[in-house]
């Protein structure tokens, strides 16, 4: 069967307001299972989920550890940010990851980071949206960029794409199909 284009939004250049994309990471033990098990998770905690493909992506930041496996999923949640970001903690926890332990930006078996969460831009200690750093990140925004083509960064303006179209476009390619 011909990969499922369904999830696909081109022309959307903003999530709706309840709408959030969480940016899945990981590169220690089982990295297939872990984004796996972590997309089921999302895809019980969301509204009408969808994920991107699984990338290979390599280490960026803090680049002496192992290559890492990428994803973005998107859905509906009609919670706040902040109790969005408790379950994304508690599946965390569940697939292992340890905090506080290790480099920042170091090796971990399940990452996961809200991305944007419809229009908002919110800056608190603990959570800052749209994620400062997804940017300048072809991890996050390939991944993105899959599903929404057309989607539009809330703080400038700007489509995600112009950001992505800045960066090398080495290090990182298709690993494997969406997980849900
Ligand atoms: N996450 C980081 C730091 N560096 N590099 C890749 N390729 N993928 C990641 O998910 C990643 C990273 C910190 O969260
Ligand atoms: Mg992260
Ligand atoms: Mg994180």
């Amino acid at each position: 069967m011909p990969h499922d284009q369904s999830h696909f939004f081109p022309g959307v250049e903003a999530l709706a307001s309840d709408v959030a994309a969480i940016g899945l990471g990981s590169n220690l033990g089982d990295r297939g299972a872990q984004i796996a098990s972590a997309c089921g998770r999302l895809a019980e905690a969301l509204d009408a989920p969808v994920s991107s493909k699984v990338y290979a992506t390599e280490p960026v930041g803090y680049t002496e550890q192992p290559e890492f496996l990428n994803a973005v999923v998107i859905g509906r949640w009609s919670g706040t940010p902040e109790a969005l970001l408790a379950v994304l903690h508690d599946i965390e926890r569940s697939g292992g990851r340890t905090r506080g332990t290790g480099p920042r930006f170091g090796p971990r078996t399940i990452d996961l980071d809200i991305l944007l969460f419809g229009t908002i831009i919110l800056h608190k200690e603990h959570l800052t949206i749209p994620h400062p750093r997804m940017h300048e990140r072809r991890f996050a925004l390939d991944p993105l960029l899959e599903l929404y083509p057309d989607l539009v960064d809330p703080l400038s303006g700007t489509p995600f794409s112009q950001f992505a179209a800045q960066l090398p476009s080495a290090g990182i390619y298709e690993y494997g199909k969406p997980p849900i």
